[in-house]
């Protein structure tokens, strides 16, 4: 196992679906497997610039309203100067990444919740990040109900997460839609207790680090 050359591990989930446990679930898991060499990244965000578009788009100055495609466009950009600059010089020295979510979080929201125009995201995705994508993904599927009432829990809401629950719904129904075609994405329930989905991914990434150990 400690022969492994990096991987890029994504955690991806509506708002809260529990990333953070999660996230430190693989921490543990990897460096169960003498992984400990591992770069943490979150999206959008993870280098000066793309935390800097990271709080534009969060909370827009001034109350200017953001308009989808510029929101989309900032998501890319945000990543592909994380992409860049910081994932791929990691890889290449041999480190892990373990990702705060990915470019699944804009086909889901800005595809599925948005609904932008799916040839124009298509040809974007293509353009920008070619066919740079994540070893193996790890969807925390849950209720948006659910989510919702748990992120409320830590404080107020920002622009994104006060949208509607049909916004939501259409994001998971993505989420879902997108996990079922791509094997490299693996569902887990995170309506389960936290125990139970800790287990689950512990379960699910010592299996894939079995079979991924090139
Ligand atoms: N976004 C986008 O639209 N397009 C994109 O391309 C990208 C992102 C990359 C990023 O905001 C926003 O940008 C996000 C998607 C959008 N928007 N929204 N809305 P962010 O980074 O600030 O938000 P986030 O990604 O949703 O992160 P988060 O809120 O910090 O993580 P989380 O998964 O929601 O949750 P958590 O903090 O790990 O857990 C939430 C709470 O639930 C916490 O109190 C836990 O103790 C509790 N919890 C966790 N698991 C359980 C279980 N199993 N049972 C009970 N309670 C639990």
């Amino acid at each position: 196992m400690t022969h492994m050359v990096g991987k890029f591990i994504v955690i991806e989930g509506l708002e809260g679906a529990g990333k953070t446990t999660a996230i430190n679930t693989v921490k543990q898991t990897l460096n169960n497997h003498h992984i400990e060499d591992i770069v943490f990244t979150r999206e959008p965000g993870g280098t000066t610039i793309a935390e800097a578009l990271r709080d534009l788009i969060k909370n827009p100055p001034n109350g200017e309203s953001l308009t989808d495609k510029a929101e989309l466009l900032m998501f890319y950009a945000a990543r592909i100067q994380l992409i860049e600059t910081v994932i791929k010089p990691a890889l290449k020295a041999g480190k892990w990444i373990v990702g705060d979510r990915h470019d699944l979080s804009t086909q889901a929201y800005q595809g599925g919740g948005r609904q932008l125009d799916a040839d124009f995201m298509r040809i974007l995705k293509e353009q920008v990040l070619a066919d740079f994508k994540p070893d193996l993904t790890l969807y925390l599927d849950i209720d948006p109900e659910i989510g919702l009432m748990r992120a409320s829990r830590r404080g107020a809401l920002d622009r994104i997460e006060q949208e509607s629950l049909t916004f939501f719904n259409r994001i998971r129904e993505r989420y879902l839609q997108l996990a079922a075609e791509d094997p490299t994405i693996i569902t887990i329930d995170a309506m389960q207790p936290v125990n139970e989905v800790k287990a689950q991914i512990t379960q699910v990434l010592t299996e894939w680090l079995l079979h991924n150990s090139a």
